[in-house]
């Protein structure tokens, strides 16, 4: 995307990419530019604090952050700015996700993030929440948003069972 982002879409590893790529291609859907990166917080602490710091001042209007296990990015960029995060719970190995999704879930009162399911679903839905929020002062976008949504509607109701 060559225009300015307005969304961030952070991750913990490159291994999250297959999740998070969803977030991503729905953000493209929408035509709203985005940047993704790898911001691990246990291994590059530094530089997620400087994401965080300079989102603000990025233009960045939303942060989608997903990882997996001790899932600490979400949370701990959210505790360094006040551009809305949205958590997307990466499935683990061993537990499935849900460790990732209370680790994410599970803030403490006054430093919120928004927490989606685990998976592809969530950061579908993370991008879907942020067009959302973006469409409310941006009529083009809310009229796609509208669309998508009259799409999927026609979609559920063409959809046949075997025998009936
Ligand atoms: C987390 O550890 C990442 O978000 C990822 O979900 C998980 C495993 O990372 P890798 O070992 O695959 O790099 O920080």
């Amino acid at each position: 995307m060559s225009k300015k982002p307005l969304v961030g879409i952070v991750m913990g590893s490159n291994s999250d990419w297959d999740t998070m790529q969803h977030a991503a291609q729905m953000l493209e859907q929408f035509g709203v530019a985005h940047e993704a990166k790898v911001v691990s917080a246990h291994r590059m602490p530094d530089d997620m604090f400087q994401y965080a710091e300079q989102a603000q001042s990025n233009g960045l209007q939303a942060i989608i952050a997903g990882a997996g296990g001790a899932a600490h990015l979400p949370g701990m960029l959210a505790a360094k700015t006040t551009v809305p995060v949205y958590g997307v719970p990466v499935a683990s190995k061993y537990l499935r996700g849900e460790d990732s999704l209370l680790s994410i879930v599970q803030m403490p009162k006054g430093i919120p993030v928004a927490t989606f399911a685990i998976g592809e679903a969530g950061a579908a839905n993370a991008a879907l929440h942020v067009v959302a929020n973006l469409a409310l002062h941006d009529a083009d976008l809310a009229k796609r948003l509208e669309d998508f949504r009259a799409k999927q509607s026609d979609a559920s109701r063409s959809m046949n069972l075997p025998g009936y």
